[in-house]
């Protein structure tokens, strides 16, 4: 049916000063509700109707001369671009860089000559196995790559959130990926490693044990971005005004504390909401609650590169932070999300080899790989060699060169020269090189014969995995157990769970007893032939464990309140004053998501239905129903699953005078353990929001019976 055309006098347009009828051009015209863009097409043609094709008669065919029509059609079919082979699920957000002080002493970058001077920056979180619609609790390293758009160019600086790699040579890379990602016959398991391939590769290629042990601890199931910690990985340098350098790593140091969710949390969350990342990240920006890392520098000079226990450039190695202590030199903050996620987040090419005068590579085999890597990459990706004018690409500084056409150029260089060396003077020249500012690679002196080696230094691959596995608490330590289990389980080769298990006998021979136990091994495999045996010397380092990072505050942190008809309005205000107090957010869950009436005959708004917003969703719970709701609730699987899976979860569960039917109900005696807080009044407000800052009540877990910990 033909839409009915608006009175002529509602199409004027302002046109420059004039009003002029729309279909003469223009661009804004009066609504009701104001004034309005007209909506033109690519060329800036008015389109008068944008809801039915051009026909031919009443039924008639279509016309081919509707070019409207055919310039939608045309754009919507190439909207999209590749997806990252690698990291393809990401998320990305704005912020700045700021140095606490001039290190000037150490490099001549320019970011960190001024103290206190803002860099902007631009960083994308990823996972990196899954589609770019996968689930953002898969069990996988979490890529986080920064951009850093600095008065001498942009730095990238595209490290994880783990801070060692499978592999020690970047020929290896397409081979770990392949073994990662979907099997190629069946195009399945999406975005996760629990898979025979992945197995097989890991299990034939030992220097990817410590980074097997690292991916199987909580770190790969972070509670999102905010609490993770970051790494440049591989070891680079620092270049002073000298020429001086100095070995460096990257470490950025979530001011949130670290934290992860327990396996089955992770499952869950991905059901109940598969951008639970990227929607924390976004909510807490949106709030005002703007996450920040410190930049941590791990400084270190020859003398100790040569004496330290690994090679520096092994990137399956780290430096022990109680060996090398980071000092601290800055801030990153995230203080605003992308306008759109395809133009920033999507478009956004990170290329290790943008570095800037100060900052240098070393021969980390990895890392010369991926100098070749990420350009070639955005190519593929962004299609055109221009993609370094794109606004998130394009430095934030002054930049002149000779490149020049290709797809996209919609920037080419002005005057009459584009070749250098060239006699024309001034302006007409263009740009030239300068020795004294411009970039100069640290002499290093190399030499040798060229073959395809390995170096003898790289071949300890057990000792850091021990020395990590033995760094971690208990808890922890059960649940890396538990997620090898997990995993393998899901392997179906049952050589591939033994030769696994023969890896793991090298690293701890607890660990590899309780796996081989969880897999139901009927006798424990021989240990796996080691280049070097595994030394039993390293000290433990505290700083590789989750638990002992943690915050000290309940800050930016979400309850879920389950209510009812009749919840106690004093106590409910109350929680929500004692949150306030800590910075932590309140979300109402209900019955249903118009609200409930509370004891005062007021009504109270809720966030989420109770299926909408299960318990998993938040790091804490409160438990408010009245007498009668809970009898209501007691009939709703969701709302017993919200208590039992709280519980089973390990999560401080603030408990109101009403709720111990329905505790009872969920499996849980209302004097379990002390991870149940009495919420009956007002005042016992501060006490649980208080308990609520260690996150988890893990003495729990011992007691429960899912699978958290290995048997
Ligand atoms: Fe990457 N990696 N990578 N990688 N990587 C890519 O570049 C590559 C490695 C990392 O948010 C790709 O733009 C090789 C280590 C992050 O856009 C690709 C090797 C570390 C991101 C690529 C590695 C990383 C990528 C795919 C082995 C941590 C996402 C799309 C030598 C220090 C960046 C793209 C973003 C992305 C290659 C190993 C981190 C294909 C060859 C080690 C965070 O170029």
């Amino acid at each position: 049916m033909a839409r009915k055309t608006p009175p002529r006098e509602r199409l004027k347009v302002k046109y420059g000063d004039q009003t002029v009828a729309r279909g003469e051009g223009g661009e804004t015209h009066q609504e009701a509700g104001g004034e309005v863009k007209v909506l033109t097409t690519q060329q800036g043609t008015p389109v008068s109707d944008n809801q039915n094709s051009l026909r031919v008669g009443r039924r008639g065919p279509t016309a081919l001369e509707d070019f409207h029509f055919r310039e939608k059609l045309f754009h919507f079919d190439h909207e999209r671009i590749p997806e990252r082979v690698v990291h393809a699920r990401g998320f990305g957000a704005h912020g700045f860089f700021q140095p606490y002080e001039s290190l000037a002493d150490i490099t001549r970058a320019d970011l960190f000559q001024r103290p206190r001077e803002k860099t902007p920056a631009f960083v994308r979180f990823s996972t990196v196995a899954g589609n770019k619609g996968s689930g953002d609790l898969a069990r996988d390293v979490r890529g986080f790559a920064v951009k850093l758009y600095t008065q001498e160019g942009n730095w990238d600086l595209v490290g994880n959130n783990i801070p060692v790699f499978f592999i020690q040579d970047a020929l290896k890379f397409p081979d770990v990926i392949h073994a990662a990602k979907q099997e190629p016959d069946r195009g399945f398991p999406q975005a996760q490693t629990a898979h025979d391939n992945f197995w097989d590769f890991i299990s034939l290629n030992p220097e990817s044990v410590n980074m097997a042990l690292w991916i199987m601890s909580d770190r790969t199931i972070p509670r999102s971005f905010r609490f993770m910690e970051g790494f440049g990985v591989h070891t680079f340098r620092l270049v002073n005004a000298k020429g001086k350098s100095t070995f460096v790593k990257f470490h950025w140091k979530p001011k949130q504390g670290m934290q992860s969710v327990v396996w089955n949390e992770a499952l869950k969350i991905n059901g109940a909401d598969p951008d639970f990342h990227r929607r924390d990240l976004w909510d807490a920006i949106k709030s005002g609650d703007f996450p920040e890392w410190e930049l941590g520098l791990q400084l270190f000079d020859d003398d100790f590169a040569d004496s330290f226990d690994f090679d520096i450039l092994d990137p399956t190695k780290i430096i022990p932070e109680e060996d090398v202590p980071l000092r601290r030199v800055g801030r990153l903050v995230l203080n605003r999300c992308v306008d759109n996620f395809f133009a920033e987040t999507e478009q956004v090419a990170f290329c290790t080899q943008n570095i800037v005068p100060g900052i240098d590579f070393t021969n980390d085999p990895l890392l010369q790989g991926r100098n070749f890597s990420y350009l070639d990459t955005q190519l593929k990706r962004l299609g055109s060699p221009n993609f370094t004018y794109l606004p998130v690409n394009a430095p934030k500084c002054p930049f002149h060169h000779f490149q020049q056409d290709g797809h996209m150029a919609v920037e080419n260089p002005k005057g009459r020269a584009n070749y250098e060396p060239n006699s024309w003077r001034g302006e007409a020249g263009g740009p030239r090189e300068s020795p004294e500012r411009g970039f100069t690679s640290f002499p290093a002196e190399e030499e040798g014969a060229k073959r395809r080696i390995r170096p003898e230094t790289f071949a300890d691959h057990y000792s850091q995995a021990r020395q990590f596995y033995l760094s971690q608490t208990g808890i922890e330590q059960e649940h890396i157990a538990a997620a090898f289990t997990f995993e393998l389980s899901k392997v179906e080769e049952p050589a591939i769970r033994a030769r696994m298990v023969g890896h793991l006998l090298n690293v701890d021979e607890g660990l590899a007893r309780k796996v081989s136990d969880g897999l139901g091994l009927k006798k424990l495999p021989k240990p796996a032939e080691a280049a070097r045996p595994t030394r039993t010397d390293l000290k433990a380092s505290p700083a590789l464990s989750i638990i002992l990072n943690g915050p000290e505050s309940f800050k930016g942190r979400k309850i879920g309140v389950l209510i009812t008809d009749g919840v106690e309005i004093n106590l409910l205000n109350g929680l929500k004053r004692a949150l306030d107090r800590e910075k932590a957010q309140m979300k109402i869950v209900a019955p249903k998501v118009g609200g409930v009436k509370a004891s005062d005959g007021s009504w109270i708004t809720a966030d989420e239905k109770i299926d909408g917003g299960p318990s998993v969703v938040f790091d804490a719970v409160a438990l408010l129903p009245s007498a009668k709701g809970v009898e209501q609730l007691m009939r709703e699987a969701t709302a017993r699953d919200f208590v039992a899976d709280a519980f089973a979860h390990l999560k401080f569960i603030g408990c109101g005078a009403a709720c111990g039917p329905l505790l009872e109900k969920a499996g849980v005696p209302a004097d379990a353990d002390e991870g149940l807080i009495r919420l009956d009044k007002p005042s016992s407000a501060a006490a649980f929001v208080k308990a609520c800052r260690k996150l988890r009540y893990w003495e729990r877990e011992t007691a429960v019976k899912l699978p958290l910990a290995a048997e």
